[in-house]
């Protein structure tokens, strides 16, 4: 076989021209990742602030007109300036058109968010079998509520009949079979997703009617590999019809299961207070940063720090203590259940270690950026990988494979490697000053509790508060950052915006973390930033304006408080009916698509920042606004400016309360079912 040949330097090379650098000012709205960059750039280490000013995105790829799908190819389309007049006339040399190119290109994108989280979603259902099964020590069911909750949702019966007696159901049982129900979901031969009839039932039968609902999980992800495979499926509306059908199943499939199992495993979230940025990490201690998704390892990371003798262990060898952080959606994990404080978010993941404080940053899957070993060879840090289909080529990078069996030998091996490395610090150690305070933790249950109280734990006063306008609508701002746009802006002034004018904001991964820095996730925050409305609500229920949802995985939440409102009534029938708008301002990744396409398909009107893969085929990026809307009752848009995309979300919000007939804000009362009732007549 020809070997292909590393390219051999003939001459001397021309002297080559100094780096562009970032202005730290320009990059990033957060004083600390400010000064962290600076302090890179002085010290030579490039980070992702610098390659984003020295390398700029194709055009043509941005636009979603580019197939690279066989050999042929790649088959690039760009527009025509000034658009097209007449017919389209451009394809590929197999003859694809542009709304082909672009549909395969959006639904892959799909295809690789669903893996990712319904993936995520199966690891964690391995652990629950191993935990149901009894196989480990580490794990076991801590949440038995939310374990008889979800059960009936996978047909698990959670009571038994004896000589003609109901009895209530052996736990273990019950886990069992919910541990094999689930299991089941990624790749039964038949049936439908069981989780779909979770939706409310008007959603279910639109569905059903467009014949959308999910058959396993890994099939509707593999379809979609085989129909964008050249020469297969060749009409944009069929492509995206499957692209729903897979984002379905990420959404109300794989990351639901991934959040319920979660929360049986390490306990369901209830809020907590805690803090967030640089700030957080400690100079006198060893400071672990756990980055990435899956909490399985990182559940045990904590529970192994804060063991007395690994304390003592960091004691003796010079440091105060432990301090672990979190970066990214594992952050949010054990955020959400411990209060273990954030460090940052995606885009500055480098400058955690930029901090020289960082003994360890230990990685699982997601949102890793590859350039971390980079930077991490100039710091003593120890970069540890730790799931076996996450690894990296750098030779710096120590792997350490968690196995759910020896859960806490391998948590406290990495912990004691960290704890080692301590004594290994450079001078070189700046930590930033910056933290702010958090409330944190967040869920459906919780939001019951909070806006329902003890005896009336419902959704009702929440829709009260959202028909007398004094809350104007729901938001659910969530997603990435993106090195294209100045790092957290466009999360904090949409948030912001949608505050001021009493839109209630869920918010989860690193939108959540962005407005843990920035202040907002505070009951204070409300007098600051909010409109009288929600002001008043937030002071009396003593809630923060933006409540913090957790991961990626647990948009799934969102979908189920959604569902909740719906339930509570008084707000239409359907996810469609409600005031509520989707955002991710900042997005980046796949996961974000398909995040986003769950949200439009369960009826949500959803707007992206940054840019979307579909300009470079109007007629297609069209289908997935205009005719989406009345397929499903939600639709993408698109709006990179934050203000105006914010002014988008409250402009649906306006429409729906008109269409509810609660567009004039009214004194509060409290209604009965009765009342809500004549409202959706
Ligand atoms: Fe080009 Fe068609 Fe091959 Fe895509 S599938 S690269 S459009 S020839
Ligand atoms: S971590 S997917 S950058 S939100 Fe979930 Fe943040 Fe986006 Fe990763």
């Amino acid at each position: 076989m020809a070997e292909i040949k590393k390219p051999v330097a003939k001459a001397a090379a021309p002297k080559a021209a100094e780096p562009k650098l970032a202005d730290p000012i320009a990059a990033t709205i957060d004083p600390a990742s400010q000064e962290m960059i600076v302090r890179a750039q002085k010290m030579g280490i490039d980070t992702v602030f610098d390659r984003a000013v020295a390398m700029k995105p194709c055009n043509i790829g941005i636009q979603g007109i580019c197939c690279k799908n066989c050999a042929m190819g790649p088959c690039r389309l760009p527009l025509p300036k000034g658009g097209i007049e007449g017919e389209d006339t451009r394809k590929g040399l197999c003859g694809a058109t542009a709304n082909t190119i672009a549909a395969r290109n959006f639904i892959r994108m799909i295809a690789g968010g669903a893996s990712a989280h319904s993936d995520h979603g199966r690891c964690v259902a391995e652990v629950f079998l191993s935990a149901a099964r009894k196989e480990t020590e580490a794990y076991k069911i801590k949440d038995i509520n939310k374990l008889l909750q979800i059960a009936p949702h996978l047909g698990v019966a959670i009571t038994v009949e004896k000589d003609g007696e109901v009895m209530d159901r052996d736990v273990d049982e019950i886990a069992l079979e919910v541990a094999e129900k689930a299991m089941n979901e990624w790749g039964k031969p038949e049936g439908e997703l069981l989780f779909a009839k979770r939706a409310p039932a008007t959603l279910y039968e639109k569905w059903k009617k467009h014949g959308v609902v999910p058959r396993n999980i890994d099939r509707e992800i593999v379809e979609i590999m085989h129909r964008t495979h050249m020469g297969v499926d060749q009409d944009y509306k069929n492509l995206m019809k499957q692209g729903t059908r897979a984002a379905i199943a990420d959404g109300w499939g794989g990351s639901m299961l991934a959040t319920d199992l979660q929360d049986v495993l390490f306990g369901t979230p209830y809020p907590l207070q805690s803090e967030a940025n640089l700030g957080i990490m400690k100079e006198d201690h060893v400071n672990i940063i756990v980055h990435g998704h899956e909490p399985v390892l990182s559940e045990m990371i904590v529970a192994v720090a804060q063991k007395p003798e690994m304390i003592e262990y960091a004691k003796s060898k010079g440091a105060k203590g432990i301090q672990l952080g979190g970066i990214c959606c594992t952050a949010n994990e054990i955020l959400q259940r411990h209060g273990v404080p954030t460090a940052t978010t995606f885009l500055s993941q480098e400058l955690a270690i930029i901090t020289g404080a960082c003994d360890a940053m230990v990685v699982d899957i997601q949102c890793i950026m590859q350039n971390l070993a980079n930077v991490a060879k100039c710091f003593h840090t120890k970069l540890i990988t730790t799931h076996p289909i996450a690894k990296m080529e750098q030779d710096n990078v120590i792997h350490i494979e968690f196995d759910e069996h020896y859960a806490l030998e391998d948590a406290e091996k990495i912990v004691k490697m960290g704890i080692d490395n301590f004594a290994n610090r450079g001078a070189e150690v700046m930590i930033p000053h910056q933290k702010c305070t958090q409330i944190a933790g967040f869920g459906v249950e919780s939001i019951q509790y909070h806006l329902g109280g003890t005896f009336r734990g419902s959704y009702y006063t929440l829709n009260d508060n959202i028909i007398n306008g004094r809350i104007r609508g729901i938001a659910g701002v969530v997603g990435c950052n993106n090195a294209r746009t100045r790092h957290n802006e466009a999360h904090i002034q949409v948030v912001k915006e949608l505050i001021k004018n009493d839109v209630i904001v869920l918010t989860t991964g690193c939108n959540g973390i962005a407005c843990a820095m920035e202040g907002l996730l505070t009951p204070e925050a409300a007098a600051v930033h909010c409109g009288p409305g929600l002001a008043e609500v937030c002071e009396v229920v003593g809630i923060p304006p933006v409540l913090h949802m957790g991961s990626c995985v647990d948009n799934s939440r969102i979908l189920l408080a959604a569902t909740e409102v719906v339930k509570a009534g008084g707000l239409g029938k359907d996810i469609c009916d409600i005031p509520v708008a989707g955002s991710a301002p900042e997005w980046m990744s796949e996961k974000a698509i398909s995040i986003g396409h769950y949200f439009v398909v369960s009826g949500v009107y959803t707007v992206f920042g940054v840019t979307l893969p579909t300009s470079g085929a109007p007629v297609f990026h069209n289908h997935i606004c205009k005719d989406y809307e009345k397929l499903y009752g939600g639709m993408w848009d698109i709006e990179p400016d934050p203000i105006k995309h914010a002014h988008l979300m409250i402009a649906h919000i306006d429409k729906k309360r008109k269409e509810l007939g609660i567009d004039k804000a009214r004194e509060r009362v409290l209604m009965d079912m009765a009342d809500r009732q004549a409202l959706e007549g």
